[in-house]
């Protein structure tokens, strides 16, 4: 039977029909699927440098997994805490269009994932391609917690380059023989500056350059003649990078999830929170040659760090088989790059000038046009008093380090900032009142003032829906001029203008790029200089700001901005049901959870000698005590088996 039908020209007719509609469904209903990861945070043995420590880690990896995703997509990650630490993971970059809750940073849209606890993130992916990354978004807990987000444009949908031969991501982080977390605890302990880490890392590999490394070296083999599209990304905690590969030209064809006007580099510059795609194009014959690719930091600050040089290897697979029993790879002439001075400021000029958007009718480059709102903030660092009473501290003079915007260094609330605003509980939390430029104007880059005390607070700069904002970033010379990468979350921004010295108000926006300029996520204040960027808030919720050196994040150098709801359902925050969990109170970690069950049913009772069957809780007249402590977690399962309906109040 089967036999017959499957030699019948009839059914094959069929099948191949069946098969040829199938392709013939339009392609949008592939378009938009759910995306499932579980991410287990727990602890790894990990070795570099012959140094083996346990770290935090996602499902064990390090660096941790991929995620992919293609634009339209929903993605759901389940994050699982299996250590001491708390956790909240950042998907950085992604706009987080009203699902705010599951943008990540600890104790500004979330409370973090205590042990033992679990968190859903739920969002979807809309209007955005390209390569962005996910980290943890707590303390330094990012140094090891990090992965690519690789974001496929809609099936059907080509890059606006010729397509790869090979897509390979290349993350760069810092490796540390210290616990980084016990770095920053004693920094902001002692009030000094933190130690530096030991190396840094091409894919958690630091490669030969470094003693005892020389097994554990990113090797990227490609074949001659093809085009690989290397997805740049820099998760190092404190240091921007200079990139190259030895005797190659690079294409930049992307950055931070959108593509930009392709032009050639042999070195890239990328800070830590930005991400560039770019095209290498590969020897057309065998080179009978290795290549190192090598990275190292762009430093423009005054303190100590790590000035090594972390290197991979270009290896070509060669094509005639003699060849390898003739010359083996080891024998290979070995190429180094070049790369520019660790503090070339005209190189790092020159190269984000270079970058501009795309601005065509498909990917049309929106620049606001007009503002509503101006702000002006700097950026730089200060100091605190030193806080211990007996010994000096080691900051500047015997002080501590901070680092703040507009004077403001930003103090951590203990409350998640966009549970509290949504709840309508914000006092005691924060303070709409971020100044919207210097309470005290002072030359920035000049002489700096004798008083490099910071305000402490935390304040939220407050925006109505679909307000367009300019924000010109002003870096001070207080302690030292310096380039500061800031990344604004839930949003991407046009980088209108920048230039050294002070902005002029009168005559600097007259050179502002409102045509092509570059779209991103995070961006270099110069060193000694100022940048201006535009965005609309069309993205209700509390959205971060903040330096992505994570040290000056530690300092105080970040803020937020409240975006509130528009007066369409669609221009609102989506409801959270997991509000209540996350207004327990931090402080009781000592809290527990108490369980009740109330079963509302009836009883007969009586009482002056009338009996009667009444509605109680588990029979009770009165109802059962509930008895708890401050900070403790409630939960009461309420069934009712009687007629009426019921509710319960607290
Ligand atoms: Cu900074």
């Amino acid at each position: 039977m089967g036999v017959s039908l499957l030699s019948s020209p009839e059914f094959l007719r069929l099948f191949l029909l069946s098969l040829i509609t199938l392709c013939l469904i339009p392609q949008h209903v592939f378009a938009s699927i759910t995306r499932h990861y579980k991410f287990d945070i727990k602890q790894q043995n990990v070795t570099r440098l012959c140094h083996t420590k346990s770290i935090v880690t996602v499902n064990g990896q390090f660096p941790g997994p991929q995620i992919v995703a293609r634009e339209g997509d929903r993605v759901l990650i389940k994050v699982v805490n299996h250590v001491q630490n708390n956790i909240s993971i950042h998907w950085h970059g992604i706009r987080q269009l009203r699902s705010g809750w599951a943008d990540g940073p600890a104790y500004v849209t979330q409370c973090p994932i205590q042990s033992g606890n679990s968190y859903v993130y739920n969002f979807t992916i809309t209007g955005q391609r390209g390569t962005l990354f996910w980290h943890a978004h707590i303390s330094w807990l990012r140094s090891t917690v990090y992965g690519p987000l690789i974001i496929l444009p809609k099936r059907g949908v080509p890059y606006p380059f010729a397509k790869p031969y090979k897509e390979v991501p290349i993350i760069f982080g810092e490796w540390w023989n210290a616990d980084p977390e016990a770095v920053i605890s004693q920094a902001l302990q002692t009030g000094g500056g933190p130690n530096v880490s030991d190396a840094y890392t091409f894919n958690g590999l630091p490669g030969p350059l470094y003693n005892c490394s020389a097994k554990d070296a990113f090797k990227l083999k490609v074949r001659s003649g093809k085009t690989y599209l290397l997805r740049l990304i820099n998760a190092a905690l404190n240091d921007e990078l200079f990139f190259s590969i030895a005797n190659h030209t690079l294409k930049v064809v992307e950055a931070d999830a959108i593509y930009v006007k392709p032009f050639d580099t042999d070195t890239v510059l990328i800070a830590p929170g930005q991400t560039t795609n770019v095209l290498l194009k590969t020897k057309p014959h065998f080179p009978s040659a290795t290549f190192f690719m090598t990275a190292r930091p762009y430093v423009t600050g005054l303190g100590t760090f790590d000035n090594s040089t972390v290197a991979g290897i270009l290896e070509y697979e060669s094509t005639s088989k003699a060849l390898h029993t003739t010359l083996p790879m080891k024998k290979l002439p070995l190429f180094k790059p070049i790369l520019p001075a660790l503090n070339d400021t005209s190189f790092a000029t020159k190269f984000s000038n270079k970058l501009r958007s795309l601005a065509n009718a498909q990917f049309p480059a929106n620049v606001p046009q007009k503002v509503d709102r101006h702000f002006f903030f700097t950026i730089g660092l200060g100091t605190n008093p030193c806080s211990s009473n007996n010994q000096t501290c080691q900051g500047p003079n015997g002080t501590m380090f901070a680092a703040s915007v507009n004077n403001v260094s930003f103090a951590m609330p203990t409350t998640a900032l966009l549970q509290a605003h949504f709840s309508g509980q914000s006092n005691g939390v924060y303070s709409p009142d971020f100044p919207s430029s210097p309470i005290i104007p002072f030359n920035y880059t000049g002489t700096p003032p004798n008083d490099t005390m910071v305000g402490n607070g935390t304040k939220l700069m407050v925006l109505p829906y679909n307000t367009s904002v300019e924000l010109v970033m002003q870096d001070t010379s207080i302690l030292g001029a310096e380039s500061h990468p800031l990344h604004l979350h839930g949003f991407n921004f046009f980088v209108v203008g920048q230039g050294f010295g002070n902005f002029d108000r009168n005559k600097d926006p007259a050179n502002f790029n409102l045509v092509d300029p570059v779209e991103r996520n995070t961006v270099g204040v110069p060193s000694g200089g100022w940048v201006a960027i535009r965005f609309v808030a069309d993205n209700p919720g509390v959205w971060f700001m903040h330096c992505h050196l994570e040290i000056h994040t530690s300092w105080g150098l970040k803020m937020a901005w409240l975006v509130l709801d528009g007066k369409l359902p669609n221009q609102r925050l989506f409801l959270f049901s997991f509000i209540t969990l996350c207004l327990i109170p931090q402080h009781a970690l000592a809290g527990i959870t108490r369980h009740y069950k109330f079963e509302i049913k009836l009883q007969n009772v009586t009482r002056l000698c009338h009996t009667k069957s009444i509605i109680t809780v588990n029979g009770q007249f009165p109802g059962p005590r509930i008895i708890a402590r401050e900070g403790d977690q409630l939960l009461i399962k309420v069934v009712n088996h009687v007629q009426n309906n019921i509710s319960i109040h607290w």
